[in-house]
This record gives C-alpha cells, sequence and structure tokens, in this order.
C-alpha cells in the first residue's frame, strides 16, 4: 500500500540507533535528545493511528519538562487532553523499540490489535518547548504523521498543558474554551478578572508576584499573557529564558528538591514568589522571612488552599457535592493529617505519576489531586458541574449563595481541567489569596511541614525493587523493608520509603521526622540500606552533614 511505502522510505531519514531500547514511562519518553529522533517520528506514527482508531485529534508534546536542557522526551496526549491509556503506552515501547527492518510489521501489528480503519482521517496537534533541540525533535513527529497521511497543526511554542488544552478543545467543539493561545489566554484571564472582582481593595503590593520561568516556556508565556490581566496581577518576571539555562539551578523542581530559592530571583523579606518547571506544568511557591528563612509552599500546600477555600463555597452556595483530596506517598505528613482531621475532607493515596492521581480525582464530585513537587489540578465531575449551572439558573437563590456559586463558576472557568497547569494554578492561588484577603504567610500557617529530606541511589537495575501500597512499602529486595522499618523506628514523627524513579535510572529515597537534621539522617541511613541490599554501584552515599 502505498501509505506504508512514504514510511517506509522516511523512516530511513529517521533510523534507529541499533540495540537502544527505550520505555514510554511515567512521563512519555526522556532521554538525552541525541537519541530521540526516530523516537519521535515513531511517536507521529502512533499519534496517527491513535487518532484514526479515537475519531479525534491527538496531541504529541515535544519536551523533557524539569530534565535538563540537554534532555529531551515526548508525550501523547489523549482526545480529552488526558494521558495516553496504558495499553497504547505499551505500543509506544514496542513500536519505538523495533528495529528498522520491523518497523511496519509492529506498525501493522498495532493496526490489526486495535482493528484500525485506516481510511478515517486523522489530526493530530503538535507543540515544543524552547530546549534546543525541540525544533528538529518536532519536526520528526510532523513526518511521521504525514508519512501517513495524517493532518497536523504546529503549535511551535507551548506550555505542555496549553497544548493538552488544545486538544480538550478541539475534541469538545468549542465547549472546553476556543484552541488558540489566545484563546487559552482569554479564557483564563476572563475568570481570573471575575474573581479578583471579589477581592476589595487590593494593594499594587497585594498584586505583585515574583515568578520564576525557569529559563523556559512558562515564562515566554507570561510575557505573552499578561496583558490580558489588566495589572490585577503584576508579574515580575526572572530567569525568563534570555540569559540563564533551562531549568539551571531555578525552576520548580530545583526549588523543591533543594529547598532553596532559585538563582537569578531578587526577593525581598516576605514577598509572594513562585517558580515553573520547564514546560509549565509545576508550580511551587515560596517566600523568606525576616530571619532569611526559605519558606516553601509545594503541592500539599496549594491543595490545602485549593480545597479549602472549595470547601467553603460548597457549604456557602448549600451545594452537597463530595470532595476529595488525591495525594501520593511524597506527600507530607503533616498535610495528610491536617487534611483528614482538621478539615475533615476525603484523602486518597496513588502511585506516584500524574494519569494515577487523574484518575483516582474523577471518581470524586471535586477531586482536587497534586504531587507535592507541585503538579496537580482540580477535576469537577459532569454532576457537579451541572448542579452549579443550574444554581446559577435558579432564581430563587440568595445573594449570599448566588455569589458562592457565582464564583465557583468562575474558578472552574480558572482551572485547566485537563491536567497540571502552572499558568492556571498560579492565578487560582492568587486569586483565593486575595478573596480570602490572605498573606503567603497566612497561608503557610495553615500547617507547619514535617521536615523531610529526598535522595537518590544509583543501583545496577533498579527493577529489583518492586512496592506496593501506594508505592509506601518495598516488597522485593527481601530485607529491604524490614531495615527501612527498624531505621524509621529510631526517629520521631518518622516516615520512610524508597521506590524505583519512573523517569531516571536512580531509586528515590524520601524521609521525614520531627527535625531537619533527623530527616536527613534517616534518609542517608535509608539511603545505605538501598545501596547495600538492592546493587548499589559507585561509591556508597555519603552523610549529608
Ligand atoms: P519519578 O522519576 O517516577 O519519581 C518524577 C516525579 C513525579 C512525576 C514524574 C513526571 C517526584 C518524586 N517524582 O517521577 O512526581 O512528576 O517525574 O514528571 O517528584
Ligand atoms: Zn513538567
Amino acid at each position: 500500500m502505498a501509505q506504508f511505502e512514504e514510511v517506509s522510505q522516511k523512516s530511513e531519514l529517521h533510523p534507529k540507533p541499533e540495540g537502544l531500547t527505550l520505555q514510554y514511562g511515567t512521563a512519555g519518553f526522556r532521554t538525552h535528545a541525541k537519541h530521540l529522533d526516530h523516537i519521535m517520528f515513531r511517536m507521529g506514527l502512533l499519534a496517527t493511528l491513535r487518532s484514526k482508531k479515537t475519531k479525534s485529534t491527538i496531541g504529541v508534546m515535544v519536551t523533557a519538562s524539569h530534565n535538563p536542557e540537554e534532555d529531551n522526551g515526548v508525550k501523547l496526549i489523549d482526545p480529552m487532553g488526558e494521558m495516553v491509556t496504558a495499553v497504547w503506552e505499551g505500543y509506544a515501547t514496542q513500536l519505538a523499540n523495533a528495529e528498522q527492518d520491523s518497523l511496519l510489521k509492529e506498525l501493522k501489528d498495532i493496526i490489526e490489535k486495535e482493528d484500525i480503519d485506516m481510511s478515517v482521517p486523522a489530526c493530530i496537534y503538535v507543540g515544543k518547548d524552547t530546549r534546543p533541540s525541540s525544533a528538529s525533535l518536532s519536526q520528526a513527529v510532523l513526518d511521521g504523521v504525514s508519512s501517513l497521511g495524517g493532518k497536523t497543526h504546529d503549535y511551535g511554542l507551548v506550555t505542555t498543558p496549553q497544548l493538552h488544552y488544545m486538544v480538550c478543545c478541539c475534541n469538545t467543539n468549542g465547549c472546553y474554551g476556543s484552541p488558540t493561545v489566545e484563546g487559552y489566554y482569554q479564557k483564563l484571564s476572563q475568570a481570573f478578572l471575575q474573581l479578583t472582582q471579589n477581592a476589595s481593595n487590593r494593594t499594587d503590593d497585594q498584586k505583585r508576584l515574583l515568578v520564576d520561568g525557569a529559563n523556559g516556556i512558562g515564562a515566554l508565556k507570561m510575557r505573552e499573557m499578561e496583558p490580558f490581566l489588566r495589572s490585577e496581577l503584576q508579574v515580575v518576571l526572572s530567569n525568563d529564558g534570555s540569559s540563564g539555562k533551562l531549568n539551571h539551578m531555578c525552576g520548580a523542581d530545583y526549588v523543591k528538591v533543594q529547598q532553596k530559592a532559585p538563582q537569578g530571583m531578587n526577593m525581598g523579606v516576605g514577598e509572594r514568589c513562585c517558580s515553573f518547571d520547564g514546560d509549565a506544568d509545576r508550580i511551587v511557591f515560596y517566600y523568606t522571612d525576616s530571619k532569611g528563612c526559605f519558606h516553601l509552599l509545594d503541592g500539599d500546600k496549594i491543595a490545602t488552599l485549593i480545597s479549602t477555600y472549595l470547601k467553603e463555597l460548597l457549604t456557602q452556595a448549600g451545594l452537597n457535592l463530595q470532595i476529595a483530596v488525591v495525594q501520593t506517598a511524597y506527600a507530607n505528613g503533616s498535610s495528610t493529617r491536617y487534611l483528614e482531621d482538621v478539615m475533615k475532607v476525603t484523602v486518597c493515596c496513588t502511585k506516584t505519576g500524574v494519569k494515577h492521581l487523574h484518575h483516582a480525582a474523577q471518581e470524586y464530585d471535586i477531586g482536587v489531586y497534586f504531587e507535592a513537587n507541585g503538579h496537580g489540578t482540580v477535576l469537577f465531575s459532569k454532576a457537579a458541574q451541572k448542579q452549579i449551572q443550574e444554581l446559577l439558573k435558579d432564581s430563587n437563590t440568595n445573594d449570599e449563595r448566588k455569589r458562592a456559586v457565582k464564583l465557583l463558576e468562575s474558578t472552574i472557568n480558572l482551572i485547566n481541567q485537563t491536567v497540571g497547569d502552572a499558568i492556571s494554578d498560579m492565578l487560582v492561588i492568587e486569586a483565593v489569596l486575595a478573596i480570602r484577603g490572605m498573606s503567603v504567610q497566612d497561608w503557610d500557617a495553615i500547617y507547619t511541614d514535617l521536615p523531610n529530606r529526598q535522595l537518590k541511589v544509583t543501583v545496577s537495575d533498579r527493577r529489583v525493587i518492586d512496592t506496593t501500597d501506594a508505592e509506601r512499602r518495598a516488597v522485593t529486595p527481601e530485607g529491604l523493608q524490614d531495615a527501612i522499618d527498624s531505621l524509621v523506628k529510631k526517629y520521631k514523627s518518622a516516615r520512610s520509603f524508597v521506590r524505583p524513579s519512573g523517569t531516571e535510572d536512580v531509586v528515590r529515597v524520601y524521609a521525614e521526622a520531627d527535625t531537619q537534621e533527623n530527616a536527613d539522617s534517616l534518609a542517608h541511613e535509608v539511603s545505605l540500606a538501598v545501596y547495600r541490599l538492592a546493587g548499589g554501584v559507585g561509591d556508597e552515599p555519603k552523610p549529608l552533614h
């Protein structure tokens, strides 16, 4: 068939290095950019098949998020803006690893298994981040799509969540918004302006926010969006990409893991600051106090603030909707305790990886999900949105209830329900703080984080570690969990777990305890146990102090 001939020919221009195997992991394919050309071409092919299969537009985003500038990666986006399903992740790995001469066979195998009608038209939305390698890699995706006769819309430089939004807009025939970058700015800024109208007498100081753009796409898009916000948010942008390197000593991941401010940001005492990651799907907030002490407000604090606000609105609106917060094992123990014991909201813990949180959040009327690292959003079920809409139209609703329902409506419009979105989350937080008249210090005081530490250990094969109970306990190798349990017992308010990373060739170690010193030494001792029992390579982990 002619269509496969073109695939054959074009694939020769994007050859697979022999012997290289890669896996579609938690965040798609991710590795050094030099290994990715064939992967991109093939993901163009796979997205075309997925589009034919679902009779919908599919997205392909070229980015390696918070990883170093030299890396790159690719993620497929399903019709409603969600991550692609597990079965198709399997196909992605299968197609990516096929040697050059068996590519067509693997392609036909997927077509057969999924019973795909190749005469159905395909449409693929493509986006990329600011990495130097992204231009040619996204061209490889476009080549893949066109070699199978698919149509493409190349959005060029966009944040990951913007591309998710476009895909969702397209497949809902515009119900979710208009599938343009302008449409995105308009939808979000309108909702933000409506919300901030409910905050009286905000001073310029309160409207001021220092934003670290991680030298990436988020900085560019923030600049574009600024005029739409009509000075209701006064952004002071640093790490805007004009000089520094992407994610280097800056960005949400750096701030969260290092627990310190990014370089290149001029922070005044008590000033509200935030950092995006390299593709702007994560955000963390922070400030330094008068003693020079750094305070981080991560995904857990964000989830707490948003769920408290939503719960209050539901009460004011007289709406009986169930709200839940979805977290992972990395959530700070204090946040879980606060949510369950004080806020009395349902808390559910899933495995690491946004798709797990997203699916769990879909089970509730309102599901607030955040990873501690700042990736998250809020999902409103169709039924919940309908109840809110009906109450808005109901002429018997009194003024107080009406105000609350209107706030809920604007909040829904401000949230990017397809995926975590640094820009959208930033605006939600800014609006909530404004409406409730809270400073960043008030927000921080809701609960106090337990001191914690995250470390990495390199082992020869991280798959020797198998976990259970939402990754909170290690089942293999034998003796590791017992070792962790006895180490944890030595410290007060302590907790620790280990898991193989889904995006890096390392084992991650997490520990929390009553003091930073104890958290650090527990993390170190657990790292040693991993090194010794799970086949550590290189030098033995060294104590932090
Ligand atoms: P891994 O490498 O599986 O720990 C990391 C993050 C995840 C998620 C993915 C995708 C931590 C501890 N892990 O996964 O939360 O964001 O990257 O980017 O932050
Ligand atoms: Zn990211």
